[in-house]
């Protein structure tokens, strides 16, 4: 990260005329960052390319970039490494036998959507580009970790670990290695043993299980958490665990054997200065925020979050549900048939347990959010996407946000089913939400999935800052939007069935500009606090009532 030099390409002719080596012009960005942010590119929609110098001793390099959005391609010394597509998916290349000296790597990064992008063009969110989030590079040399995924089974009485570990290793060198590995997880020195790798090989290795007594949990009030440290004679991968369990059983979600009703908001990690490259000081002021309105929650709605925000989560102890982009109505079922978004979508999931995986404040995979659920090849991906998160996601339960909760053909997939529903926004009344609430009661009886509790993921309505009215029912006043709030909120804290909701949504983001003549000012304006975090009513409202039930209890 740092400064790069930058330079648009509209007509796609960088590769053409040479750029993967090198730009011939260019102006100095500071990466990561949002074209979008620099003067005179908000609208620049298309491919632009990125160039850093940089000095290394030689040997293998690996370089690691966080988020590129939304396809990448990646050239050192104008030597192609390969590409990678998705914005908010972290991905990484090793090359071999750098030559000591300077050298330049160039990044093409295209924001365009395509028939068979993840989202699709129609977007509630604006389409910002470029390098996003951070890129790094290492030196590697030897037996080298590149993975350690931290697997356990908590006792019945949640005292004891049975802990392992999943290994990846990698020789960087250019003959056979061996060197000593140890992981410790605390105090505890939880694997000791020799490996050996010949030149270039990587090779998984799973340790064999290890009890830890007497853990202090990962708790909401008390996150307790483990540094893991695996470590051979030239390389160290730090990083940190925390033990919990979450189930979902008899209508009830319980973290630690203990019942939780999800009080949270839907966020995303956008403000209209920094686009998604959102500054690490700016996701603790949403979470001072998010903690100040008593949530105990968040979704990263609609994809797979920073790494240090999740850190944080990890650190205060708010569950945190992680998903894919793939995104609403305008995702229409036909794409979804197509192989390759298909393929797109899971790797999307691959990329995200990969690299999330240690986290203890993830508890939700999301699989996909207002999808045409009602059609049969909508129940073929939740059926592959659960089957992926159930075998390799670790212990978090899976769901995906259904605007068509009566139709809805993969509901049986869920360990907890979510709804997006707007009554009282985009038509209808407060009273309809009884009338709905009865009615998938009623439909959950028919499916048979009484024993799934029942998350409101998305609810709320729009409001304009400092616009206020003496008059019920005024859409765009702070009053609505408060009011609306409040009486879903306690509509679903009473309800039996239902065990936790997320308000749509913290805050207000841009929006693209051609999505509809609802965003006003080019905004989505149903956030309860405005874009540069100003408190509108609502977020009052919300503070008040998560305050009360965090004492009564459910
Ligand atoms: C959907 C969608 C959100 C947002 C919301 C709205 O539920 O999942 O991303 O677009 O609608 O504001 O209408």
């Amino acid at each position: 990260s740092g400064s790069w030099r930058f330079l648009t390409d509209p007509k796609d002719e960088g590769e053409k005329n040479g750029w993967a080596g090198g730009l011939p012009s260019g102006e100095t960005v500071i990466v990561p960052s949002q074209w979008n942010n620099e003067l005179g590119l908000l609208n620049y929609d298309g491919s632009a390319w990125y160039e850093k110098r940089f000095y290394t001793d030689g040997g293998t390099l690996r370089f690691e970039f966080e988020s590129v959005m939304t396809k990448a391609d990646v050239w050192l010394d104008g030597k192609y490494l390969g590409n990678h597509y998705g914005a908010f998916s972290q991905f990484e290349f090793i090359v071999r036998d750098v030559a000591a000296g300077e050298h330049t790597l160039t990044v093409r990064a295209d924001s365009r959507f395509d028939k068979k992008s993840i989202p699709q063009k129609h977007t509630d969110w604006f389409n910002y580009g470029g390098i996003a989030r951070d890129v790094s590079v290492e030196s590697l040399s030897g037996i080298c970790i590149l993975e350690n995924h931290i697997q356990y089974t908590l006792s019945a009485d949640f005292a004891d670990a049975e802990v392992c570990t999943a290994l990846q290793l990698y020789n960087a060198d250019g003959k056979e290695r061996s060197s000593t590995l140890t992981v410790r997880l605390g105090e505890t020195e939880i694997y000791r043993g020799q490996v050996t790798l010949s030149a270039g090989e990587t090779k998984t290795l799973l340790t064999p299980s290890v009890t830890m007594r007497n853990i202090s949990l990962w708790e909401m009030e008390s996150p307790a958490l483990y540094t893991v440290v695996a470590a051979t004679d030239t390389d160290d991968l730090i990083d940190r665990v925390g033990f919990r369990f979450i189930e979902s059983k008899n209508n009830q979600i319980l973290l630690n054997g203990k019942p939780v009703e999800f009080r949270g908001v839907n966020r995303h990690e956008e403000h209209p200065e920094w686009g998604f490259a959102f500054p690490p000081k700016l996701m603790k002021r949403d979470i001072d925020l998010m903690i100040d309105m008593g949530c105990n929650t968040v979704r990263g709605s609609h994809y797979p979050n920073s790494r240090i925000f999740v850190d944080m989560l990890d650190e205060c102890g708010l569950l945190f549900w992680s998903e894919i982009p793939i995104w609403g109505g305008g995702f229409p079922a036909e794409v979804l048939n197509d192989p390759d978004v298909v393929e797109r979508g899971l790797a999307m999931h691959k990329e995200m347990v990969k690299y999330y995986y240690n986290h203890p404040s993830i508890v939700f995979w999301g699989m996909h959010n207002e999808i045409y659920a009602v059609v049969p090849s909508t129940y073929d991906i939740s059926k592959l996407y659960s089957e992926y998160l159930r075998a390799h996601g670790g212990n978090r339960l899976i769901t995906h946000a259904t605007i068509f909760p009566m139709e809805d053909k993969s509901l049986e997939f869920d360990d907890v089913i979510c709804i997006n529903m707007y009554h009282g926004w985009y038509g209808g009344t407060l009273k309809d939400w009884d009338k709905a609430l009865e009615n998938f009661r009623k439909k959950r009886e028919e499916m048979g999935l009484t024993d799934r509790p029942v998350i409101f993921s998305e609810f709320g309505g729009g409001a304009l800052a400092g616009f206020h009215s003496h008059f019920d029912s005024v859409r765009w006043s702070e009053e609505y939007q408060s009011d609306l709030l409040e009486y879903c909120i306690e509509l679903f804290h009473r309800d039996p069935m239902v065990c936790g909701f997320y308000v749509w949504q913290f805050c207000n983001t841009r929006t693209s500009p051609d999505m509809d003549i609802n965003r006003v000012r080019t905004f989505n304006n149903k956030g309860i606090l405005d874009e540069y975090r100003n408190p509108k009513a609502a977020y009052f409202t919300v503070k008040k009532l998560y305050h009360r039930y965090a004492e009564e209890g459910k």
